[in-house]
């Protein structure tokens, strides 16, 4: 074994670029969902983060941005963002890093040029392309049969490739309670809006239903800010009476994204949701409570990472994952991983992409992966301080664990 600091810096770097990974939550589709999957430059620079950066300098109002084209709109945003100011934001950065990651000249600023490029390509040999060059094995969708564009494709050939995996996305049901019953009624589920034991029991059989049908990863809600557990909202007992027993039975996590306050500013659409700080007990009174039950919880909020990772270390049931949305940012991913890996050695999962265009994976995935290399050099440069010798076999099965092992044990699969 050799333990120079130099050599271990190399062998750490080495193992975090070459282990695949396993992004466990994004908002992408296989083929067989159609206009779902997005990929290529327009839908690059029309993504919703880059959209609220470009309306803080744009002097169009937000219906004229609306009622344009996607072409057009992508070619108002480069404008802005690309030429008329700097692109040194996270997001701006990450579509420069996924064009230099392709090959095409960055340099040459021609929007034009890269259109060409993405539409030579055919979108299979594209979707090879992309996982390979993010070091990528497989993605978790997110997947919501509320959904009139899935819901057929659910019924019909499901996904078709098995490095999309389905993940059962309940917002509607947890989140808009009145929204969804007139769906289940109208799928034959007798669910009323005042809950009785009807309702209950045909919920749990809407949800077994999905269950068998495609077989999810996990189940999964984004909640507010001002999530709490339990109380008497119709969320709290769909969540008791209905989730949690049948996640234990089928022996699926429960997934919890936590900290979203929706439409702060509804005329930015999905780019105005923004974040808010959250109370951590309905976490702890979960885990504490449903020890049948496993929980893949993120939070959106700085200030709740610090009390999320204690929780963890008070609760094997609760895996901790992801640096998300606002937090999807080097200085972020850089603090939160070094305390995490402080505070919970690599019994956690460090980061999802949450890519909502394919070829996001690639820069969001370089981008974690050089911060998330350096605070292991780090970590393990001090390990070596104490005389402790470590082989290049157990930083690889370390790094294995963090980019994909623990989720697959914690999933059962
Ligand atoms: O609720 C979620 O899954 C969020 O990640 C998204 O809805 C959000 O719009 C997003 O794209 C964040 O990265
Ligand atoms: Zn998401």
């Amino acid at each position: 074994m050799n333990n120079q600091p130099n050599n271990i810096a190399e062998m750490v770097y080495n193992a975090v670029m070459d282990t695949k990974v396993v992004d466990i939550h994004t908002h992408l589709f296989s083929r067989n969902f159609n206009q779902l999957l997005l990929w290529g430059i327009d839908d690059l620079l029309t993504y919703h983060y880059l959209i609220a950066e470009t309306m803080r300098w744009s002097d169009i109002t937000y219906d004229e941005f609306w009622s344009l084209s996607k072409k057009d709109q992508a070619d108002h945003i480069w404008r802005v963002l690309f030429i008329e100011h700097s692109p040194i934001s996270e997001a701006c950065q990450g579509v420069l890093t996924v064009l230099n990651e392709l090959g095409l000249d960055t340099a040459s600023r021609n929007l034009n040029q890269y259109r060409e490029y993405f539409s030579s390509m055919d979108v299979s040999d594209y979707i090879d392309k992309v996982f390979d060059l993010a070091g990528v094995e497989s993605v978790v969708m997110t997947n919501d049969p509320f959904d009139h564009v899935e819901y057929p494709v659910w019924m019909d050939k499901g996904a078709g490739d098995s490095r999309f995996q389905p993940a059962l996305r309940l917002d509607v049901m947890l989140n808009s309670w009145e929204n969804a019953v007139p769906q289940l009624k109208q799928w034959g589920y007798m669910a009323e809006t005042d809950f009785g034991d009807k309702t209950l029991s045909e919920v749990r059989r809407f949800l077994k239903d999905w269950i068998v049908r495609i077989r999810p990863v996990y189940m999964a809600v984004s909640l507010p800010s001002d999530f709490v557990f339990p109380d008497d909202s119709p969320r709290s007992r769909l969540i008791s009476e209905c989730i949690l027993p049948l996640l234990a039975e089928f022996n699926i996590p429960f997934a919890m994204m936590i900290g979203v306050k929706r439409s702060v500013n509804p005329q930015l659409k999905l780019a105005g949701d923004s974040v808010g700080r959250s109370n951590i007990k309905s976490v702890e009174y979960l885990c504490a409570n449903y020890t049948e039950n496993k929980f893949l919880v993120t939070m959106l909020s700085h200030e709740n990472q610090h009390e999320l990772c204690v929780t963890a270390r008070k609760f094997r049931s609760l895996m901790v994952f992801g640096c998300w949305w606002f937090l999807n940012n080097p200085s972020m991913i850089d603090e939160i991983t070094r305390m995490r890996v402080e505070l919970l050695g690599t019994s956690f999962i460090p980061q999802h992409s949450d890519a909502r265009i394919l070829d996001q994976l690639v820069y969001k995935w370089k981008h974690s992966r050089r911060v998330i290399a350096n605070v292991l050099i780090d970590k393990y440069s001090d390990l070596a301080q104490t005389g402790w010798q470590i082989s290049n076999d157990e930083i690889k099965r370390d790094i294995a664990d963090l980019f994909s092992g623990s989720f697959k044990t914690f999933i059962g699969r």
